[in-house]
């Protein structure tokens, strides 16, 4: 996946460049990092890259003309990449996305269907913003984490860069597969427990020592849509459960209602 970045602040991307699972595959090439300063397509001589917003208050804006020509930088860079040797056709769909409090809110399916994608641009906004006039021409998509504010855009794209690099072909190796993460049935993940046996007088579920491995299934899911039913209901309410599952549930509410 080729990701042409806009940002004031490109070392921040350190941390999803050089750590981890998204640092293992930056440097593996499966996710290609450009990174696009609009100080670097500052002309004046103080290398501006903020400005006042018409009307007054407090805050500035982004400065538009150098976000203008890194946005148009970055589109260049990531679509010359990955339409090298081939038609450009597919280029051409090359989104330019920015991350705001404004946006549609993640969800592990839209992460999925971006991280498809072979190239994407993203743009992080600092200070107030960006001129309206720019988000109208300029970006194609409007992506939030949630309903709240953070300082700029930076840390949320890293979060959707990491998200994606999760579903790249090879990226998990031996973390396994991001399709068994939570959620990916809709569900939370069930608990889990590492040595030692014993702590502070606490045990281990007998069932997990127990080498039974349908028994340990069954037990994990159990505990998967209990754990769902009393810390995010709302997500079984969009469900619908097989048989099994409707079984499984039961017994944990009756288990719990119990003790
Ligand atoms: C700053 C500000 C200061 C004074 C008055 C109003 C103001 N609004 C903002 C503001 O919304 N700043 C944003 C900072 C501009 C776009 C980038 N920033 C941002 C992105 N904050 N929060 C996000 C974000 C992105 C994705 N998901 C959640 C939050």
């Amino acid at each position: 996946m080729q990701l042409g970045i806009v940002t004031l602040f490109p070392a921040m991307f350190a941390a999803v460049t050089e750590y981890g699972i998204s640092g293992r595959a930056v440097r593996s090439g499966l996710m290609n990092l450009e990174l696009f300063n609009p100080r670097d397509y500052t002309t004046d001589k103080h290398r501006s890259v903020d400005d006042k917003p018409f009307g007054g208050g407090p805050g500035m804006l982004m400065k538009t003309e150098p976000l203008m020509a890194s946005i148009a930088a970055a589109r260049r860079a990531v679509e010359t990449k990955h339409a090298a040797g081939a038609d450009n056709s597919e280029s051409k769909g090359t989104k330019v996305i920015y991350l705001s409090p404004q946006g549609k809110t993640l969800k592990q399916d839209s992460i999925i269907d971006l991280a498809q994608r072979e190239s994407m641009v993203l743009l992080c906004g600092r200070y107030q913003g960006i001129d309206n006039r720019v988000l109208e021409s300029e970006i194609d998509e409007e992506w939030s984490l949630g309903d709240f504010v953070i300082s700029g855009g930076e840390l949320a794209a890293m979060t959707l860069i990491d998200a994606m690099t999760r579903f790249q072909p090879g990226a998990l190796g031996d973390e396994g597969s991001a399709l068994e993460d939570s959620f990916s049935n809709g569900l939370l993940h069930s608990p889990e427990y590492t040595r030692p046996q014993s702590i502070n007088g606490q045990g281990v579920p007998e069932v997990l020592l127990s080498g039974d491995h349908e028994a340990i299934r069954k037990w994990r899911l159990k505990q998967s849509l209990g754990a769902t039913w009393l810390k995010r209901p709302d997500l079984l309410q969009a469900m619908s459960l097989e048989n099994e599952q409707e079984e499984l549930l039961e017994q944990f509410k009756q288990d719990y209602l119990r003790d």
